[in-house]
């Protein structure tokens, strides 16, 4: 059954889309924990990291690639958290892997 990323990479529930080839989706997460908070996801679907396959790993080679392109988009963002939920005892809500991309900013008062 699809469930909602699939539906957002088919193009029938829209997203703001920040990345994509033929293997891999980027696009702004509806709940922003910060401006930019963005979900990276393989388009084969693999429910979690324990699934994943050659193509899925294309994921973790792109991580730091898009992390860059992101901070680099705004002036204001000095760091970023980078993370996964695998499996609904984790926190996962959404069962087609994702990894979230959450720029922080100094303001966000984390260091102080
Ligand atoms: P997690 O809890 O790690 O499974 O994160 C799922 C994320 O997916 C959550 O931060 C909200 C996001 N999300 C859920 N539905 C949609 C949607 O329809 N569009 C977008 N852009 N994000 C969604």
């Amino acid at each position: 059954m699809a469930d909602i990323f699939d539906k957002i990479i088919a193009g029938e529930i829209p997203s703001y889309k920040v990345y994509e080839d033929d293997d891999l989706l980027a696009f702004l997460d509806i709940s922003q924990v910060t401006p930019g908070h963005t979900l990276l996801i393989p388009k084969k679907h693999v429910d979690d990291i324990f699934a994943y396959d050659e193509t899925a790993q294309k994921v973790l080679l792109k991580l730091p690639v898009l992390a860059r392109a992101i901070r680099d988009s705004d002036p204001t963002i000095t760091g970023m958290n980078i993370s996964s939920n695998n499996g609904p005892s984790a926190g996962q809500t959404v069962i087609h892997s994702h990894w979230h991309l959450i720029p922080r900013r100094d303001q966000d008062g984390l260091n102080d």
